[in-house]
């Protein structure tokens, strides 16, 4: 089946959908998605997923969601694999590109994913967890 395609990542953010029927039906079986976001040069790409939901399994082997660093599926890139109903971290890509797979087998499907996508600049905004990070330690620093 056709599905993913070539997003261009601007300071407005944008949405990706795991399937075009998301919420009035599961994802279709044997599906091999791959959308590439891509931010300007000099940039790079925030990904955060909103709901997620595909196949459970412990490795992930059935239905999983790859997510990149950089346009091309190479394993020295790869951020994770993703599976069952837990909510990946937000991610940011060093590169200018960033790649989202969706890959689902011939059986049991489920609800799928939203992801928003959004341009990153870099020593901007940073993800919340790393800045919560950083607020502890200071705080642990200034009670010594
Ligand atoms: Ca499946």
């Amino acid at each position: 089946m056709r599905c993913g395609g070539e997003l261009e990542a601007e300071r407005t953010a944008g949405y990706i959908y795991s399937h075009a029927s998301y919420s009035d039906s599961n994802y279709r079986p044997t599906a091999d998605c791959q959308w590439k976001m891509k931010a300007t040069s000099g940039k790079g790409v925030r990904l955060k997923f909103h709901a997620f939901h595909l196949e459970t399994d412990s490795s992930c082997q059935y239905d999983y969601v790859e997510v990149y660093d950089g346009g091309e599926a190479k394993d020295e890139k790869l951020f994770g694999r993703f599976c069952s109903d837990t909510i990946p971290d937000e991610l940011i890509s060093t590169e200018s590109e960033m790649l989202l797979v969706l890959h689902t087998d011939d059986s049991v499907e489920e609800k799928g994913f939203v992801a928003e996508y959004a341009e990153w600049t870099k020593g901007g905004k940073r993800p919340i967890g790393r800045v919560k990070e950083t607020i502890k330690r200071t705080d642990i620093l200034n009670k010594e």
